[in-house]
């Protein structure tokens, strides 16, 4: 530090006693003072240059390193979870659901939550080209998010939705795991939505017999034969006006499948095993017809069983402000083969069931990014002192976060109720007002929690001072990640207009049952 040519703030005289103002030479321990001036020094003097030494210096300083805010077993520390499931599932499906949810708590502490961390550090790598100059196309993803996806499976957090060992509790219970999983996921969290909306549109068409394998990949506990699903809808044209921007044409084969030609400009979770799409069916002229009604939903395998891809190109990776853990990429389809899954024209009507699944997983995910953020500020208040005492002591302070708090709180309920609605519908105990609650509630949760989920990180991160914007904190990611829960699966905009669909599709019954079960 002493022999550095660069001046330091102690050469400069910042930390100096203003008696130093005039040396110029080497002197004492390495200060400098003038020739001559040396002995004028008073003891007392010497005393404080002896103290700049650096072992002095250090002496006093490192033990003013703040607390790490630490956090536990996140089932465990989640009171509102706890007593949610303690009042509303049945006493033996509680006993079974609390150990396993322990268990999965200690599980993301040590090993989940590391991984995410990797995820984050590690982005996803385009090859366009191999060494000899063959195209490759190749997406590279870590080893923490290949080991995410075998996680995903062994835990089951498709598979629980769909096996309804507790028969309507199943999907509340899934999505709890989900929620626990989300934020310490590294970005896994979004292509477990798109492959819960296939395996929905699936299951709700039936399970024909060419998507039996499909199913039950997208829906199985064995990492081996696990697959993720891409939802691929936006065009260049745009993500939002999906009946006026998709410009992709489906040609039929003589073996009755057909091959896709198109752009496919935001496909998140490029490296998964299978779509759903949508596309325009070329008649004999090769005219499409266009509009909503043009559309039909298209299921395709990426790669085949080589891990060739189907006659796709990969254009690029985008450059996200958030989620870059995962690999969002623009896509040609060349021909790519495809089986037409819906009626045709009834692409969107199709997809819809998908929408709804990931609009709730967005739910899922804003609540967790506020429960994660409120934990992490909670924790830190409790171990950093400023102005003499604990920042939990500070009312001020206190307040701020009891305000999160409460938006994340109802947030959840919210979230629990989704689910719960869900989980009756799947099971065909729903009733006709409880049908027509969670078609009008989808939307709006989303868009609400969506907003949220950001204003709350953005506090959050304020709570922290300025340790919240130091990136190796962990702090900027979770805030990051959470600014696309606004966007992706429909802005706050469309899904207002979604809102007003469901009102006039069931002439306005939605809302006499949402204002009869508010009362
Ligand atoms: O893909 C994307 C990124 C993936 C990442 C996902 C990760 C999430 C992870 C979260 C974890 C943290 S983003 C792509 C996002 N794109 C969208 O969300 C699309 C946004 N645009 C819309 O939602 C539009 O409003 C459209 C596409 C639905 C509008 O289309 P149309 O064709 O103009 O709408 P129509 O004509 O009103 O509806 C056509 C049919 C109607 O049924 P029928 O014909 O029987 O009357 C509607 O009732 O579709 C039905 N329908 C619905 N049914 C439309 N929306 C719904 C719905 N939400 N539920 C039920």
């Amino acid at each position: 530090w002493r022999s550095s040519a660069t001046a330091q703030p102690w050469q400069a005289g910042l930390f100096l006693p203003r008696t130093w103002d005039r040396c110029q030479t080497p002197g004492v321990k390495g200060i400098n003072v003038a020739a001559g001036e040396e002995q004028q020094l008073s003891m007392q003097e010497k005393q404080v240059v002896e103290d700049l030494e650096m072992p002095f210096v250090r002496r006093q300083t490192e033990t003013l390193f703040q607390e790490q805010p630490l956090t536990g077993n996140p089932y465990l520390e989640d009171t509102l979870l706890r007593s949610y499931l303690k009042t509303h599932l049945p006493p033996k499906v509680l006993e079974e659901v609390h150990q396993d949810l322990e268990r999965f708590g200690n599980r993301l502490l040590t090993k989940i939550q590391p991984l995410g961390w990797e995820c984050e550090l590690n982005p996803p790598v385009f090859r366009q080209y191999d060494a000899w100059g063959r195209r490759v196309d190749r997406i590279d993803t870590c080893s923490a998010w290949r080991r995410m996806k075998d996680i995903s499976a062994e835990e089951g957090l498709i598979a629980e939705a769909y096996e309804r060992r507790y028969s309507n509790w199943s999907r509340l219970y899934q999505a709890v795991k989900l929620y626990l999983f989300s934020s310490s996921s590294g970005g896994f969290n979004c292509p477990l939505a798109m492959t819960d909306g296939a395996a929905k549109v699936i299951e709700s068409l039936g399970i024909p017999g060419s998507l039996k394998n499909a199913f039950e990949r997208l829906t199985s506990r064995d990492p081996r034969k696990f697959w993720t699903s891409g939802q691929w809808m936006t065009e260049r044209r745009g993500g939002s006006d999906v009946a006026n921007g998709t410009e992709t044409v489906a040609r039929r084969q003589p073996d009755g499948t057909y091959r896709l030609y198109g752009f496919k400009w935001f496909t998140s979770a490029a490296d998964s095993d299978m779509t759903l799409t949508l596309a325009r069916i070329a008649d004999a002229e090769g005219q499409c017809l266009q509009g909503s009604r043009g559309l039909s939903l298209f299921f395709l395998r990426v790669r085949d069983e080589e891990g060739k891809l189907n006659n796709i190109q990969v254009q690029r990776l985008k450059d996200k402000l958030g989620t870059r853990q995962m690999a969002t990429a623009e896509l040609w389809l060349q021909g790519a083969r495809a089986e037409l899954i819906s009626a045709e024209g009834r692409g969107v009507a199709s997809i819809s069931n998908m929408l709804n699944i990931t609009r709730i997983h967005n739910v899922i995910g804003a609540v967790a990014s506020m429960r994660r953020m409120i934990s992490l500020s909670r924790e830190y208040a409790r171990r950093r002192v400023a102005f003499g005492k604990l920042l939990k002591d500070h009312p001020l302070h206190m307040q701020t976060i009891a305000r999160m708090e409460v938006q994340a709180r109802g947030a959840f309920l919210l979230l629990m109720e989704l689910v719960r609605l869900l989980g009756l519908a799947e099971t065909n105990l729903a009733s006709e007002q409880d049908q027509l609650l969670l078609r009008l509630l989808i939307p709006v949760a989303k868009l609400y929690t969506g907003k949220q989920a950001s204003a709350v990180a953005l506090e959050a991160m304020e709570s922290f001072g300025g340790q919240g914007y130091m990136e190796d904190t962990g702090v900027p990611v979770l805030l990051r990640d959470s600014l696309v829960l606004s966007i992706w699966e429909g802005t706050t905009n469309i899904l207002s207009l979604d809102v007003l669909r469901s009102l006039a599709k069931s002439q306005g019954q939605v809302m006499s049952v949402f204002l009869s079960t508010v009362q």
